[in-house]
């Protein structure tokens, strides 16, 4: 989308195109709960027969625990599944898809707040396919299906073992969902998934490598809120989503924030926030009188919920990785 400011057409070339972020280690997250998460997970392989890691469609370069392959899902059968696809474009599936197939044979997008979505119907069959082709060792005259899930922090794979669970059981919840990452803190017991054939899953807790290598990987896993937003700081991630918006030329936010133009400055779409939304602080100045400011932290946070809600347009944030 392009856009006129009067007499000058708006492109990406008028914003910045390169994104500078002081404090690298920020973007660092490994607590406690990961590093023993891990070592469960891996005493749990001998009973697992096919690994599913679960991963965000806004990310699908970035951001994935690399580890996860040959720590984790080794040898035993593999499926990644994208999930949250009713965030990102359409025509961004099969470029992700011909981007993958080398390194993934088995690729399922899901949206797991549809229960009618096909990712979700074929997952089991799929999974089913690749145990009954595969060989299981210890496991090969078990005749139930144990899969792990795995992936990095708040990718939804606690909402993909319920919806999996809803669709093929009829039953309730059974794992915590939450929008904040590290809901999931320990390796959970197995939940029965199917009947018939008989599946069991295990949740675990979203892990990310102890070490961020990539930059931008980390400012996107964060907007993807896969690490805590206090750590990286609201207003840094909020500039790092304008920069991205700007730079592929997402102007929805314009609109959508009330601006009169696209700007590449942040506090100009943070203090319109606070003005269109009456989020003023009231403070003492030095004469003890009372002044009103803007809330630049909450209104950081509105544009980073909005743009977690799908509310800036759907948005592949790999998109020039693609
Ligand atoms: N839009 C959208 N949101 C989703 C989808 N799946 C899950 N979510 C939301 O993503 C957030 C995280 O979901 P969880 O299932 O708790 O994620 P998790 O990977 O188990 O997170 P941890 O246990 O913290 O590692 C929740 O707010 C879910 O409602 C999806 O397909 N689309
Ligand atoms: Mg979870």
């Amino acid at each position: 989308m392009c856009m006129e400011r009067v007499g000058q057409k708006i492109s990406s070339s008028s914003f910045r195109s390169v994104f500078k972020i002081v404090d690298k280690e920020a973007l660092h997250w490994f607590p406690g709960h990961m590093g023993k998460g891990l070592k469960q997970m891996q005493q749990k392989l001998r009973s697992v027969d096919c690994v599913i890691e679960v991963h965000d469609s806004r990310v699908p370069l970035s951001g994935r625990n690399i580890d996860f392959k040959y720590t984790i899902a080794g040898i035993k059968p593999h499926i990644l599944v994208l999930n949250k696809v009713d965030l990102i474009q359409r025509k961004y599936i099969e470029k992700i898809e011909t981007k993958l197939k080398n390194e993934y044979e088995n690729i399922i997008f899901t949206n797991c707040k549809d229960q009618k979505c096909k990712g979700i119907s074929e997952l089991l069959s799929t999974a089913q396919h690749l145990i009954n082709n595969s060989n299981r060792y210890n496991r090969s005259d078990a005749n139930d299906f144990n899969i792990m899930i795995i992936g990095v922090p708040n990718v939804g794979k606690s909402s993909l073992v319920n919806a999996l669970r809803v669709k093929h059981l009829h039953k309730g919840h059974a794992s915590p969902v939450g929008a904040a990452p590290g809901i999931t803190r320990s390796v959970l017991n197995k939940i029965k998934i199917s009947e018939d054939p008989l599946f069991y899953m295990l949740d675990t807790p979203g892990i990310l490598t102890p070490t961020v290598q990539d930059t931008e990987a980390g400012l996107k896993l964060s907007l993807c809120a896969t690490l805590q937003d206090h750590l990286v700081g609201e207003t840094v991630m909020a500039d790092y989503l304008l920069y991205h918006l700007n730079k592929y030329e997402h102007f929805k936010y314009v609109s959508y924030f009330k601006l009169q133009n696209p700007t590449d400055d942040i506090l100009i779409v943070l203090s319109q926030i606070c003005r269109d939304r009456k989020k003023m602080l009231r403070i003492r100045n030095f004469e003890n009188e009372y002044i009103l400011k803007p809330d630049f932290d909450l209104a950081a946070k509105i544009m980073l919920t909005s743009f977690r809600n799908g509310d800036l347009g759907r948005i592949v944030l790999d998109e020039g990785l693609l």
